[in-house]
């Protein structure tokens, strides 16, 4: 399928579920799989029909927006700040849940104490080079388990799943986390990213099922 025709799709399963009245629940799930999920124990790849190669000489992440000091990390560089590794969930808003993801890199809160946010930023923003983008309140990923990974179960994080380097943000839907990230620009108003504008709920709650908004 083309470019155009996934995402024209995508769109429109979200209309359609929309219509159906699939939006947030008022109650949320007590199980370890979220309502309306099915677990997999596959790894199924999502994306926009590009996986960039991006060359690890070539690679680079900024961290921008309202920042004192704004920062653009080589791979060395990215390498040289503390490594954590983090064991999670992930629910992809497609109904597919996967467990135990083992995670390594960077912390976005040591991303955010390196560039030095400034107070009145509320939101990031996330650049991918494949031209995705997201978007997040500050709220809901300076909890420590967001990261910028590089790598999955011990290995190096593989290009289908979003090497070089990838945003994982545990507690919401997978869309959420920035695959082939490139920058991280820290806002004090929110700013819709690529499925947001296209329906895609802007909170993204898996445990209420909060889909589309
Ligand atoms: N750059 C980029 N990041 C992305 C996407 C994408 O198309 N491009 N898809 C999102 C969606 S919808 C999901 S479910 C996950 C899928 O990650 P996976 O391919 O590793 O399963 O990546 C998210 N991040
Ligand atoms: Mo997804």
């Amino acid at each position: 399928m083309s470019k155009e025709r996934y995402i024209a799709a995508k769109q429109a399963w979200a209309e359609k579920q929309k219509a159906r009245g699939v939006t947030a629940r008022a109650v949320p799930s007590a199980d370890r799989l979220p309502p309306g999920q099915k677990l997999t124990a596959g790894f199924p790849v999502l994306d926009l029909g590009v996986q960039p190669e991006i060359a690890l000489a070539d690679w680079t992440l900024a961290v921008d927006g309202l920042v004192e000091n704004p920062t653009v990390l080589n791979w060395e560089q990215f390498a040289a700040l503390p490594q954590v590794e983090d064991v999670s969930d992930f629910h992809c808003v497609t109904t597919w849940s996967k467990y135990d993801c083992r995670w390594g890199g960077v912390a976005l809160t040591t991303l955010y104490e390196l560039a030095r946010v400034k107070p009145e930023a509320r939101f990031v923003y996330f650049t991918s080079y494949d031209g995705y983008s997201t978007n997040v309140s500050l709220e809901r990923c300076l909890d420590g388990d967001t990261l910028v990974a590089t790598s999955f179960g011990g290995a190096p994080l593989p290009r289908e799943h979003g090497g070089p380097a990838r945003v994982i943000i545990p507690k919401l839907y997978a869309w959420k986390g920035a695959k082939f990230v490139k920058a991280l620009t820290f806002l004090a108003e929110d700013k819709l990213g690529f499925w947001e504008v296209r329906g895609y709920s802007n909170t993204a709650d898996p445990w209420t099922e909060d889909r589309y908004a």
